[in-house]
């Protein structure tokens, strides 16, 4: 990050208040720009987390008819538990603002002013879709058809969740009034529109400026819509829920959700300004360039925040734009392979009561929708706890402390001479900070979390390699060397894992008994040793219990998810049995455990991954044949087993050293080979 900026403004999209949050809201925005806030904290960088309920448009209202209530009690009741479902998830806003709230009507009724005095919101005469019967215009999602674009025919009347192109409604084919069902007659009426085409050239120019650092799917999206032209847009509705339209003769309509939604993000900043006691404050955030502004959002919402916003923002001058858009794909669920008419999604108020919210926050971000579209499978949140969380960072924390525990009195034995086992470990977590903090920076949570884990994987191994239960009788002081690192190493791990997982890390810190709180960490210290000879532990805990099948298989069947045993297969599909061989034939297979420390397609090959691998005792690449069966994100971190000595050989022009097992089929009988507990790279197979 650049060093110039004072201030960080980090904003995530405003939910609609008219449904519960669930997983795919997480995995699109606020995952990723809860850990971003809370290393930045850690950083003890300036920095303001802003994020409230979008409480107006088309959505509120047919909820209200759907649930046969009123707008204002369908927001009433989510905006209070989505507050509650992020307070508990532990994604913590500086301030969780309401857009109903006058701060911010008089707030977006300013900006909508300003902009009409200075010539960018014209009127215009416009045919609209009205449903005669039911006596009202139809807005947006008030109308469905078929999209003119791609001819899906479910397509709302401002855009095509299908295809995601937006268009004028009267281009709908077939158009229906959601109201009544009945066809829609056309009818004249009044609106404001936003001079959007007067900014096309900033636009650009503002896109072209920020696109070395811009992820893909966001400049993509930007740049589409800015070469089809930019449109004049219609920034007022026939509607009775909203902000009024502050101007006379303009009764019954209300300014554009959109045109207000993104404006909540200041208004919640000035409301946060004032219960500071410092309410001018807001503009150090908003008005300064010395500010970087991250605004967090998932696809859908991406051109409002590259386009629109930013154009609501030249012109009425003076504010920053969005620095960066991180902007997130979709988390999709168990493949789609779930009844869609019991259940399609995973709601946080739900999960919470059976499961820490860590599991999650743990699974989300190492499968983070970054660069496509993701999935959520049970059975990989099961993997993740039980192979992960369970027996690698927990594990290590508690044979650590127990080990303390039992032999040093519950206290941190002293540190002697290092030998070159001890320095490695201390100088790959010293490191640590910089490496995972980098990854932070560029917006690349997923890798940031396995690097996070990469550090409990090297604990473990040299808490194994060090053979301290050994050492205790032989060599004493060693022994306490080697827990001194540990002790040391279980420190820092509460700190570079607190963004992901939050409340273990308060967990660790009480197990460690340190008094000041991690807040006051310094995360570019994090990797340094700085448990004293001599420092009394707390009481350990464990920290992950394992997940039984029965508990997956019980969630699955909730989603109407049963997973379907491997059809067996034909006598003919059965290899014939090789001849026979010596086990000293066998033996000369040199077999070793592997972790995959990372994995991507090779160039022009459908077939072919490369990956690089560790062996514990030396890292190397091997390619192997299975691109159509796993993709690279499901291989890395998992142990698998690899033919060490295999001569080398180049696939495609890149050279392979070794082979990867796994079962000679495809589909569902496919499967890398792989140990039945997490065991350290390098060990023999026999
Ligand atoms: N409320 C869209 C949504 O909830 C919208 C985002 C507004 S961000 C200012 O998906
Ligand atoms: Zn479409």
């Amino acid at each position: 990050m650049q060093n110039n900026f004072k201030r960080i403004l980090v904003t995530s999209a405003l939910p609609y208040a008219n449904g519960h949050i669930h997983l795919g809201h997480l995995a699109g925005c606020y995952v990723p720009s809860d850990i971003y806030t809370r290393y930045q904290r850690l950083c003890h960088r300036d920095v303001l987390h802003i994020c409230g309920s979008d409480e107006h448009g088309v959505a509120i209202t047919i909820s209200a008819e759907r649930e046969k209530t009123t707008p204002q009690a369908i927001v009433d009741k989510y905006h209070a538990a989505n507050a509650d479902a992020f307070r508990r998830f532990g994604i913590h806003f500086d301030n969780y603002s309401r857009t109903s709230r006058p701060i911010h009507h008089e707030t977006a009724k300013e900006f909508f002013l300003d902009l009409l005095d200075k010539g960018f919101l014209v009127p215009k005469e416009q045919d609209q879709f009205y449903d005669a019967e039911a006596k009202m215009f139809l807005p947006d999602r008030y109308v469905e058809g078929i999209c003119p674009n791609c001819g899906y025919d479910k397509a709302r009347g401002d855009q095509c969740d299908n295809c995601g192109k937006y268009y004028d409604q009267l281009d709908l084919k077939d158009p229906k009034s959601l109201i009544t069902g009945k066809t829609p007659v056309v009818k004249r009426t009044k609106h404001w529109y936003f001079t959007l085409g007067s900014f096309q050239k900033r636009l650009e120019e503002y896109l072209e400026q920020h696109a070395p650092e811009w992820k893909d799917n966001v400049l993509q999206q930007t740049r589409s819509w800015l070469k089809e032209g930019l449109q004049d847009r219609a920034v007022t509705r026939d509607l009775s829920w909203g902000i009024p339209v502050p101007i006379d003769g303009a009764d019954g309509k209300v300014i554009y959700v959109w045109f207000d939604a993104v404006l909540g993000y200041i208004s919640a900043t000035k409301e946060w300004a004032i219960g500071q006691g410092d309410p001018e404050r807001w503009k150090q955030y908003w008005c300064d360039p010395t500010t970087r502004y991250i605004a967090f959002l998932g696809k859908d919402n991406i051109v409002f925040h590259t386009v629109v916003f930013p154009a609501e923002l030249m012109a009425k001058t003076g504010y920053i734009l969005p620095d960066n858009v991180p902007a997130n794909e979709f988390l999709n669920l168990e493949g789609g392979k779930f009844s869609k008419s019991r259940n399609n999604a995973i709601y946080v108020k739900d999960i919470l009561d059976r499961y820490p919210a860590d599991l999650f926050r743990y699974t989300i971000a190492t499968n983070l929708p970054e660069t496509k579209d993701s999935d959520f499978y049970w059975k990989d949140f099961q993997a993740k706890n039980n192979n992960e969380l369970a027996d690698i960072y927990g594990n290590f924390i508690n044979r650590t402390i127990t080990f303390a525990a039992k032999n040093f009195g519950n206290a941190v034995p002293p540190l002697g001479p290092l030998n070159e086992r001890d320095q490695a470990v201390l100088s790959f977590v010293r490191t640590a900070p910089e490496r995972i903090g980098g990854l932070i920076e560029q917006f690349r949570f997923r890798d940031a979390t396995m690097e996070m884990m990469n550090v409990a994987r090297a604990a473990n191994k040299y808490f194994n390699d060090s053979e301290p239960w050994k050492s205790f009788k032989s060599a004493p002081a060693e022994c306490g060397t080697t827990l001194h690192i540990c002790l040391n190493i279980v420190r820092s791990m509460a700190v570079l894992f607190a963004p992901v997982v939050p409340f273990s890390s308060d967990k660790v810190w009480s197990m460690l008994n340190i008094a000041d709180p991690i807040a006051k960490e310094q995360w570019s210290a994090a990797g340094e040793m700085k448990l004293p000879a001599g420092h009394t532990l707390g009481t350990s805990e464990i920290l992950f219990t394992k997940i039984e099948d029965a508990v997956i298989e019980n969630e699955l069947a909730a989603l109407g998810v049963h997973a379907a045993p491997p059809a067996a297969a034909s006598a003919a599909e059965y290899a014939p049995l090789k001849p026979q061989v010596t086990y000293d034939d066998f033996a000369k297979i040199d077999l070793r455990t592997a972790t995959v420390i990372a994995a991507e397609a090779v160039p022009k090959s459908k077939k072919l991954l490369k990956l690089q691998i560790d062996l514990g005792f030396e890292q190397r690449q091997i390619v192997a044949g299975i691109a159509e069966k796993v993709t690279p994100e499901q291989l890395i971190g998992k142990t698998i087993i690899v033919v060490a000595n295999l001569a080398p050989a180049k696939l495609m022009g890149v050279e392979s050293n070794g082979m990867l097992l796994a079962t000679a089929a495809d589909g569902a009988n496919f499967a890398l080979l792989t140990t039945s507990k997490d065991v350290i790279s390098g060990m023999g197979i026999k």
